[in-house]
């Protein structure tokens, strides 16, 4: 219903301009005397009014779209993960089956988690330089091994760069590594020679793994010894942490880690782990793309691949 008002001298000249604007079906709702002026407020039905009893105007709900999320929910549930994050899921969950007409769980889970998540390879080739933060214990000469390992076997040339002058012992460790692994060993103290030598080499390598010393995100002297090395490069920042930790605590450390310029996370002691909450908490709150777990102490298994079909494995089993 469209309603106006028209002021005329007279009620033919008012009648004249209701009928030329508004035709014949105009009705006069009211009307009165203003100054020597005649005020009406007149009405007049529109076509595309909404009319409860048009069939065509009420859409059908076509209730196959529908899909019980109750299981879905329960297992982000059971793995902890944070609210804000499981609404993420499970809204991309239910896009997915709108999409695609399917209810079925792992099949829903995967896709969202596809669109939920970043997923990026640790052997990825566009980027072969990745700096490895994290805190103290948390895993991070472990997976540099590790992912030296996977390397050599593919045939890719590796160097292995320690910047940690903080613990006893850490370099002697990897520089075993690196020497069993016949893979080149440098360790910098100093952000600049660790700057200098990427630009000059980093074309010879198709991997170049750094270690970093583990600190306390907590505390800003901390992380003050790692912030030169984070940033002299551009390149994958990637933060360790322990999948068993909990989620508020993860998540809370992560974040600091994520301003110091860590853009990707690799979960360690998942095979001391059941619930991953921290994971998919972590990696939502703080944008970070997941690169690989591990899942073993051993050095020369034990990195797993990181992608939708694995994730959505774990939640659901
Ligand atoms: N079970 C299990 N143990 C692991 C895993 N990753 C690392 N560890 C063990 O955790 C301990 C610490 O690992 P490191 O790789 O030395 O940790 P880090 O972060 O380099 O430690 P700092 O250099 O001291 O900061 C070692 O005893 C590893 O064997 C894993 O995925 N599963
Ligand atoms: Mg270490």
């Amino acid at each position: 219903m469209k309603i106006k008002k028209f002021i005329a001298g007279t009620m033919p000249a008012a009648l004249a301009q209701i009928k030329s604007e508004l035709g014949d079906d105009a009705v006069i709702l009211s009307s009165e005397t203003i100054d020597g002026q005649l005020h009406l407020t007149v009405a007049v039905d529109e076509a595309e009014d909404f009319d409860f009893a048009a069939d065509e105007t009420i859409k059908k709900i076509d209730t196959k779209a529908f899909f019980d999320e109750t299981s879905l929910r329960d297992a982000l549930d059971y793995h902890g993960v944070l609210e804000l994050v499981q609404y993420h899921i499970l809204s991309a969950c239910r896009e997915v089956n709108r999409k695609y007409g399917r209810a079925d769980d792992m099949f829903v889970m995967r896709n969202a988690l596809e669109k939920t998540f970043k997923f990026k390879s640790l052997l990825d080739n566009m980027t072969p330089v990745k700096m490895f933060m994290g805190t103290p214990g948390s895993g991070k000469s472990t997976a540099i091994a590790k992912i030296a390992t996977q390397a050599k076997l593919k045939g890719i040339k590796t160097s292995i760069i320690s910047t940690d002058n903080i613990r006893a012992g850490a370099n002697k460790q990897l520089e075993s590594f690196a020497a069993i692994l016949d893979v080149d060993f440098i360790f910098y103290k100093e952000a600049r020679e660790l700057f200098r030598y990427i630009k000059n080499h980093v074309e010879e390598y198709g991997c170049v793994l750094i270690d970093t010393p583990g600190i306390n995100p907590f505390i800003k002297s901390e992380l003050d010894k790692v912030a030169p090395f984070v940033d002299s490069l551009k390149c994958d920042k990637i933060l360790t942490f322990d999948a068993g930790r909990n989620v508020y605590e993860a998540v809370e450390a992560a974040e600091i880690f994520s301003e110091l310029g860590a853009t990707g996370l690799l979960p360690t002691r998942l095979d001391l782990t059941r619930r991953i909450g921290s994971i998919l908490s972590i990696a939502d709150c703080c944008n970070m793309a997941l690169s690989g777990a591990s899942v073993s102490a051993s050095i020369a298994k034990g990195m797993a691949e990181m992608n939708a079909a694995s994730l959505a494995k774990l939640i659901l089993s």
